[in-house]
């Protein structure tokens, strides 16, 4: 690099950021999809489920789990040279969800994760963005043992608009995820277009 330029002699690209929010019900992989992506240590802020949290907290389906993030999980992904994203998983449980409002100030766009086993937790987060008119996707997190249902199915138990983007992966395997993100940022783009051609 001389003079602020690569050696190839193309100007350094400043990159485009853009923020996108990771949400979804209690449990479904948030946390471990923004680790499963993210270049940099993520940050996160989880706790442990406690015994007084059992009545409300229920880890039907993730025995495993132990911990729950309280605040959010933030990360970092560079998708192209000239397009970096920033990865900002929200709290699944209701009692947090205060931190929304404040997370999703200028995102571009929400993955909403699902689990088969407990489609109804993402009614929430649907209503949310849809209510904000926020872009978002539905991102079907594949568990082990969790039945497969076909698209059509989930489309319609979801109540989903036929626009919105169903994708199923797996939160744990970077290109899955890198996948879903790419879809995410491409819906968000066709929908940015299509609210101008009608404004203007
Ligand atoms: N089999 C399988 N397990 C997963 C997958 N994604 C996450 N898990 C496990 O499911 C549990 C829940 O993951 P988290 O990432 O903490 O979920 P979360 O959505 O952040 O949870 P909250 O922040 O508490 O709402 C963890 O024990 C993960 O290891 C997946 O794709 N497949
Ligand atoms: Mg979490």
């Amino acid at each position: 690099m001389i003079f602020g330029r690569t050696e190839r002699g193309k100007p350094p690209v400043e990159p485009v950021t853009l923020k996108i929010l990771v949400a979804g019900g209690f449990g479904v992989g948030k946390t471990t999809l923004v680790g499963a992506v993210s270049e940099i240590r993520p940050l996160r802020t989880e706790e442990l489920l406690t015994e007084a949290g059992r009545p409300v907290d229920d880890t039907s389906g993730v025995e495993a789990k132990n911990t729950t993030t309280v605040a959010m999980d933030f990360g970092r992904i560079t998708l192209r040279e000239d397009l970096v994203l920033y990865l900002f998983g929200t709290p699944g449980q209701e009692r947090f969800w205060f931190m929304w409002d404040e997370l999703s100030e200028g995102a571009l766009g929400a993955v909403v994760l699902a689990d088969t086993r407990r489609l109804e937790d993402c009614f929430a987060a649907i209503d949310y963005f849809e209510r904000r008119s926020i872009p978002f996707l539905v991102g079907v997190n594949r568990f082990d043992g969790a039945a497969r249902y076909p698209d059509e199915d989930i489309r319609r138990a979801l109540d989903l608009d036929e626009q919105v983007p169903l994708l199923t992966g797996d939160a744990r395997d970077r290109e899955s995820v890198k996948e879903v993100l790419i879809s995410l940022v491409q819906h968000a783009m066709a929908q940015a277009s299509q609210r101008r051609a009608v404004t203007t």
